[in-house]
């Protein structure tokens, strides 16, 4: 068991918000098929929305690109799916949220309470949000405001999900950690976008939107990095983990836990293989405590 911002997980792998979260069948699918020691479920606002035109995600060679636009049944909406994953799984399930300023999050928040969600996940950090996501990560005093908003209406724990997109991450942290953040989550998708050169159209129905999966995980790892010298909190990483290697190269980054996104569209039970091969490595090299990973590579000089 590993224990997260008081959490008890069963192994370090998460599923990460915005895949397969959208229902409570598919969080349990993903907890008790793919192994997940905890799940996150899509963000959740106040107001229902259909999100962005398509094509809303598109498949290029290094990663996923998407602008999906948030789409989501709004907190009333989805109070059930929540009902159902926690019933029906036997893992921590945290419920992202957003919203367009401090009372609006916290509108969210106590509206999902009655689903007794394990923690909340602020998304401030969505690179393609009008008025949401970035708008509000980018800005240390928001940062601050909504997560002291929602800590001071939840009593469990708060993650804030932050974005690459800001010149330093480190400063967005600590506007966490003073707002009572208990942990952060880095990173949300990069800005990006890719044009069809026959048509001349950029391929996404908004234009431009979120680069994920491999292509990332450089930039996600220098963040973990940074952000682990910057704060006391945990910092749970997030950016093109796909495999074991992958996981353990974060975690010596500075994250006490990893999370997964694009690679589960590939493979369900990547959460399982990515626990098992961290418990191999450990043998294999020797360390009693998976905590001997955590940081490792700040001791390298
Ligand atoms: O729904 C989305 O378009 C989306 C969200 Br909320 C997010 O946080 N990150 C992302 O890449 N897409």
């Amino acid at each position: 068991m590993y224990t997260l911002t008081g959490l008890k997980l069963k192994n370090p792998t998460i599923l990460a918000a915005g895949v397969l979260g959208t229902t409570g069948a598919s969080l349990c699918r993903v907890a008790c098929e793919g192994g997940a020691g905890a799940v996150v479920t899509k963000s959740i606002g106040s107001t229902p929305k259909t999100g962005h035109p398509n094509p809303s995600m598109v498949k290029l060679d290094c990663g996923f690109l998407n602008a999906m636009g948030l789409p989501n049944p709004s907190y009333p909406g989805f109070l059930q799916e929540l009902e159902t994953a926690k019933k029906d799984s036997d893992v921590p399930v945290i419920a992202s949220i957003f919203g367009g300023s401090p009372d609006e999050f916290k509108e969210v928040a106590e509206g999902l309470l009655p689903g007794k969600p394990d923690a909340f996940e602020l998304n401030v950090s969505c690179p393609h949000a009008e008025g949401y996501g970035a708008a509000i990560g980018s800005n240390p005093c928001l940062v601050e405001a909504v997560t002291a908003a929602v800590k001071d209406v939840v009593n469990v724990p708060v993650w804030v999900k932050l974005t690459p997109n800001v010149s330093d991450i480190t400063c967005i942290g600590n506007a966490a950690e003073s707002g009572g953040a208990d942990a952060v989550v880095a990173i949300n998708t990069v800005k990006g976008m890719a044009i069809d050169i026959e048509s001349g159209y950029p391929v996404l129905g908004n234009r431009s939107g979120g680069l994920s999966g491999k292509a990332i995980k450089p930039v996600a790892v220098k963040c973990v990095y940074d952000l682990y010298t910057a704060l006391e909190i945990p910092v749970i990483g997030v950016g093109g983990v796909s495999s074991w290697q992958d996981a353990v190269e974060m975690m010596m980054a500075g994250a006490t836990a990893v999370q997964v996104g694009s690679a589960v569209y590939d493979r369900l039970d990547i959460f399982s293989e990515i626990s098992i091969g961290i418990e191999a490595f450990l043998k294999r090299r020797g360390y009693s405590d998976i905590k001997e990973l955590i940081g490792l590579a700040h001791e390298m000089v």
